[in-house]
């Protein structure tokens, strides 16, 4: 397929005046009716081409002012002569939502319809300019017999078998939704601060009724904060959810009528993980801020895409933190973004915050453009200060509300508050690659000098670039463990540059990139024994956590080498921690958490080394045993003290306790055959609990009995079946993975027609590393089997799972070679779809 350029950007040659549809609803047969007003757009460049995007649509008719025009019709939309003024273009086109199982544009799931339409998936509703910068208002009908017909808007009329929206909101197509189904309501209302009542409803399948509290509170929570935080009202008569279970993301924003994977919706205590409910609050925060940034606000096209999702992040992150704990959300961010982000942006698959080309758009919804998108913003907050990013956001709001907009447009609002030039900033959005930042220290007896050094190394067609802004946050501490330099902001503009500290009695000890204040991956020559004596005084949270991970690392990577047993001073400092309790339970259980495989293999990439799955597996079980070993004493007496006996409650503190706990318990379960498991299972009322026990008997090969009993006590809840799919993957031994994956997809309730489903096996399998990676190959096989079976029916998942195999330049020769030609029988495929075509092709590249 064709590239697409960001510097060929032009405006469409018409505005749409308003746009009315009428849905006649069928499996099969769906008729779609659109009346559209167009009119010559002054701002067009170019000659005006009357275009209309439009796929797999069968054209009944089109009429212009009321005539019945032939316009000339391709696969990928339609041409036709228009009047020079202003018009009225009417089409029917008739739809199979029932045959959709790429899950975009009008299909179905579990008998109820349903959309997704970003980034181009209306073009499959009807004939339409699909592009974000043509916005317009919409009234919408739809006719059916099923009880709820839903679009966005408020709803203007209903009667037997039909109900009428209207969307007052200029939109553009992306943000357009339908639902009809037979569905149940949790009503809920929301008075905002001017006064002005909104109706709230979560709507799910018959059975999922007890499972909708959790999002409803989530989002009169995430409501609420929009107002205080950063003055955003809502701005309808109604807000509606809904759970859908077949659905190739999390959510999405269209106006008014949030769709869900019921996955990040349902949640009960007896269902759902702690880590669950965090995930769902975070994403009906997420969607419901888009309501501001995203949709009154959005993107003049694709490439500006991380316009709405990096803000957007970025405001769930401090939803997140407010509602939580701001450490743990901050490590828990920079983890995510270290194993995804970090990742990305080392391999193949690396580019911009702002790509600047695509053949896919659904290729670019990627850790980058969300998650470095949203560090970005930090990055910016940091420098400018919290006071002027206020102002800026304001400024932002009241200057863009209404408007398609860009990168260029989201900076000068910065620019205008504050007065501060950001051309250079502004590289974040255009260099792909992590920067390097290399510290070096000097100390004088009276003057200590800190010298940071950038690199930003190159990624696929970028081979040189230039030092960006990177905001180093850095505090001292003197050989008592005393703060003797707060917190404080370098800016590092240039390649190398040194700032100076006077006064100091001592040669003080840095506490390095605090807070994680710039996504970079930080080089300093350090020793075992500063890392210890930082986790056991630095006062900024996140370095304390990344002076244990640096510790644990260093250990493991020896143990891995040479079979070294752990690092004493390792030990001793995890052990002291652990038994600290002024530390939150949430801290210290990801204090204990060993770094990835994954990440462990990037670090041996990093040091220039082949890394060896099999003998990463073995490195992190031997020091499993080995912290178990040294904290036997200890462990019944805290997991006792974190074990939660209240009423459960999905929160903050209650869930760092039984996570902790669970750590814990998985020691535990290293020395006494499952005792403690078994009892924790067997007494369980809640998931976390349940599906913790689990976790720590499988990972000791124990747990049969309980994996049986887990299945029959669940078989009806889908969700929770999933996570019985994914457990046996992620926790089967690195020559047994690819083999129970492959039992797994034999079972009649495996299908890959549902992409949580499918995920559950093929991205578990994806994430035990030893076992994808396995010398045998099977792994690399099996996922690529599945990949070619997914990809005609679903393209859009397929595609994304493809990127289990970015890291593969890694890897040895054999392993190299079997990936290689796994990509390559994907890349031969006739028919391949776009999607995974683009992938493969920039994989293999
Ligand atoms: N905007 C949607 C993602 C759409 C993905 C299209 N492939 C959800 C979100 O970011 O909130
Ligand atoms: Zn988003």
């Amino acid at each position: 397929g064709p590239t697409i350029y960001l510097k060929d950007y032009q405006p469409f040659g018409f505005v749409v005046r308003d746009v009315s549809l009428r849905f006649v609803l069928h499996p099969t047969a769906t008729r779609v009716h659109s009346r559209i007003t167009f009119a010559p757009n002054p701002d067009a460049t170019a000659p005006r081409d009357f275009f209309l995007d439009g796929e797999d649509l069968k054209l009944i008719e089109a009429r212009i002012d009321g005539t019945p025009v032939t316009p000339e019709v391709t696969a990928e939309g339609l041409r036709c002569d228009v009047p020079e003024g202003e018009f009225v273009w009417e089409t029917e086109v008739e739809i199979a939502p029932d045959e959709n199982t790429a899950l975009e544009g009008l299909y179905m799931s579990n008998g109820m319809y349903s959309t997704q339409c970003e980034a181009q998936g209306f073009r499959k509703i009807t004939y339409y300019p699909d592009r974000p910068d043509v916005m317009s208002v919409f009234t919408v009908r739809i006719e059916s017999d099923l009880p709820v017909l839903l679009s966005n808007g408020n709803k203007v009329a209903t009667g037997e078998g039909f109900a009428e929206w209207h969307d007052p909101w200029p939109k553009p197509a992306y943000l357009f939704a339908l639902v009809a189904g037979e569905l149940l309501n949790l009503p809920g209302s929301f008075t905002t601060r001017s006064g002005k009542e909104v109706e709230l409803n979560v709507w799910v399948r018959k059975g999922d009724e007890d499972k909708c509290d959790f999002a409803m509170e989530a989002l009169k929570k995430s409501m609420k904060w929009d107002e205080d935080v950063y003055g955003r009202e809502y701005d309808l008569d109604i807000f509606n959810i809904v759970a859908v279970d077949d659905f190739n993301m999390g959510a999405m924003e269209n106006k008014g009528l949030n769709i869900f994977n019921s996955s990040a919706v349902l949640a009960s205590p007896e269902t759902a993980t702690d880590g669950n409910f965090e995930r769902i609050e975070a994403i009906i925060a997420h969607e419901y801020f888009h309501n501001w940034t995203g949709n009154r606000i959005t993107c003049r096209d694709w490439f500006q895409l991380c316009l709405k999702e990096g803000l957007t992040v970025f405001r769930d992150s401090q939803f997140t933190a407010d509602m939580r704990s701001a450490p743990v959300k901050r490590i828990g961010d920079a983890l995510d973004l270290r194993g995804r982000q970090f990742r990305e942006d080392g391999g193949p698959l690396a580019h911009p915050v702002r790509p600047e080309s695509f053949k896919e758009i659904n290729n670019f919804y990627t850790a980058t453009v969300y998650e470095k998108g949203a560090e970005v913003i930090g990055m910016l907050k940091r420098l400018v200060g919290d006071e002027a990013y206020a102002k800026a956001l304001d400024l932002y709001f009241d200057r863009h509300d209404g408007q398609a907009c860009t990168i260029e447009d989201w900076l000068k609002v910065f620019e205008d508050a504050t007065g501060r030039d950001l051309s250079q900033f502004k590289l974040w959005y255009s260099q792909a690659g992590t920067p390097k930042v290399t510290m070096s220290e000097d100390w004088d007896g009276a003057t200590y000098t800190v010298t940071l050094k950038q690199q930003v190394p190159p990624t696929p067609g970028q081979p040189e670039k230039a030092p960006q802004v990177i905001p180093f946050a850095l505090g001292l501490l003197d050989p008592s463990g005393k703060e003797v330099q707060p917190t404080t902001l370098l800016e590092l503009t240039e390649a190398e540059q040194s700032f100076t500290f006077k006064g100091l009695k001592n040669r003080p000890i840095p506490s390095p990139l605090r807070g994680f204040s710039a996504p970079v991956i930080l080089d300093r020559e350090t020793t075992n024994e500063e890392r210890a004596f930082l986790l056991a005084h630095d006062t900024d949270p996140f370095a304390r956590w990344e002076a244990g991970r640096q510790l644990a690392k260093s250990a493991l990577i020896a143990m891995i080498d040479g079979g070294q047993a752990p690092d004493a001073a390792y030990l001793d400092a995890l052990r002291q921690l652990v038994k600290d309790e002024t530390l939150d339970p949430a801290f210290r259980a990801l204090t204990m958490a060993l770094p990835s495989e994954d990440d462990l293999a990037q670090t041996f990439a990093d040091m220039g080394r082949t890394p060896d799955p099999q003998a990463i597996w073995d490195g992190r079980e031997a020091m499993r045993g080995a912290v178990a070993e040294v904290l036997k004493d200890d462990l019944t007496l805290l997991y006792a003290a974190n074990t939660v006996t209240e009423p459960f409650r999905p929160d903050a503190e209650q869930g760092g306790k039984r996570s902790f706990a669970n750590v814990i318990l998985s020691l535990m379960t290293r020395q006494d055959n499952g005792d403690a498991a078994r009892a924790q299972y067997a007494a369980a009322d809640n998931m976390t609990q349940q599906l913790g026990a689990l976790s720590a008997l499988l990972a000791n090969d124990l747990g049969s009995l309980e994996l049986g009993a887990f299945a029959d006590q669940w078989q009806g809840e889908r969700l929770v079946m999933d996570k019985w799919f994914a457990i046996q993957v992620s926790h089967a031994r690195p020559d047994q993975a690819a083999q129970v994956a492959s039992d797994l997809t034999e079972r009649p309730d495996f299908t890959m027609k549902n992409p949580n489903r499918f995920r559950a096996v093929m991205g578990a399998l994806a994430m035990n590393q030893a076992g994808f990676h396995h010398a045998s190959g099977a792994g690399y096989k099996l996922l690529a089997d599945w990949l070619i079976k997914l990809d005609p029916l679903n393209p859009q998942t397929t595609a994304r799972m493809c990127s289990a195999f970015q890291t593969w330049r890694r890897y040895d020769a054999d392993r190299q070679g079997m990936i290689r030609e796994e990509l390559e029988r994907i890349a031969a495929l006739p028919g391949l779809s776009r999607d995974t075509s683009e992938m493969v092709g920039r994989i293999l590249e």
